[in-house]
């Protein structure tokens, strides 16, 4: 099944964040039987799949070690047999793992940067994959990120990790591409690469969005704001689904749901 096929536009994704740090809700989900209830609350609410995370990449944070992070999510993926999940790491052995336990997508901010054996995994495992771009590395992403011209820049690498994800023997169906909301990128570019997602959308595959809660929208309100409110995230989200975006990174399903509900009768 395609990317397009199994998660229809809008499809909204969860995010469970068994984190300490994570920005918007560290500690939230920490203990496994509190993240896998809030996994299973988000399908009820509409959510098409789960995104379940055991390394925050909030700017300045520095990640975890494979240990903790398999400590953190295998108990919480081990608790949601039949719930439809994404496995939101960087590392080849995390996404084994959750593969095996019936993961569906892996969603690699690195884009496969980060660890030489991810693709593999992702091919073997038939899994569907989310590339994800960003400048940098969380430690120091937001130290001055600098493009000439953001949309085509993301564009250009989205085009090769596409190319070498093909190549790695995962079928382009499988993928979905991230313009990285946040990960080197200041509020204005942010809000450029939604303004501009036919660039992205071009490349022809499904595109998702993270813009839940992130400072870009805070900022608009507040210039010390590390996070946003559910409303700004609405509307933000409302309106990269009106310029093309398939699927929605979000805390809030059930409002997700209801907002983009809504946005899609009208179209
Ligand atoms: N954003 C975050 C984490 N993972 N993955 C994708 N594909 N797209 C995103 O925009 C994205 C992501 C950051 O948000 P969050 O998970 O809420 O926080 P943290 O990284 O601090 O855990």
């Amino acid at each position: 099944m395609s990317v397009e096929e199994r998660l229809q536009r809008p499809a909204v994704m969860g995010i469970v964040n068994v984190t300490p740090d994570s920005f918007s809700d560290g500690g939230v989900h920490h203990d496994p039987d509190a993240a896998a209830a809030a996994a299973r609350r988000m399908v009820d609410e509409g959510a098409a799949i789960v995104d379940v995370g055991g390394e925050s990449t909030r700017p300045g944070s520095g990640g975890v070690s494979l240990d903790e992070e398999l400590r953190r999510v295998i108990p919480v993926l081990e608790r949601l047999e039949g719930v439809p999940i994404s496995i939101d790491t960087a590392k080849s052995e995390v996404a084994r793992r959750a593969l095996a336990l019936g993961a569906e997508l892996v969603n690699d901010v690195t884009a496969l940067r980060g660890d030489p054996e991810l693709a593999g995994v992702v091919a073997d495992g038939n899994g569907y994959l989310c590339l994800m771009h960003m400048q940098g590395e969380p430690r120091t992403m937001q130290a001055g990120p600098r493009y000439a011209d953001v949309a085509s820049e993301v564009a250009a690498f989205h085009e090769e990790r596409l190319a070498f994800a093909v190549a790695a023997g995962i079928p382009e169906e499988r993928v979905c591409l991230d313009p990285g909301i946040g990960f080197g990128k200041t509020p204005a570019q942010n809000f450029e690469l939604i303004r501009r997602l036919d660039l992205l959308l071009a490349l022809g595959r499904p595109v998702l969005v993270g813009l839940s809660r992130k400072s870009s929208l805070g900022k608009l309100f507040d210039p010390e704001a590390r996070t946003a409110t559910l409303a700004a995230s609405l509307g933000a989200a409302v309106a990269a689904f009106e310029r093309g975006a398939s699927i929605f990174r979000v805390h809030d399903v059930r409002e997700h749901v209801e907002a983009l509900t809504a946005a899609g009768a009208v179209r």
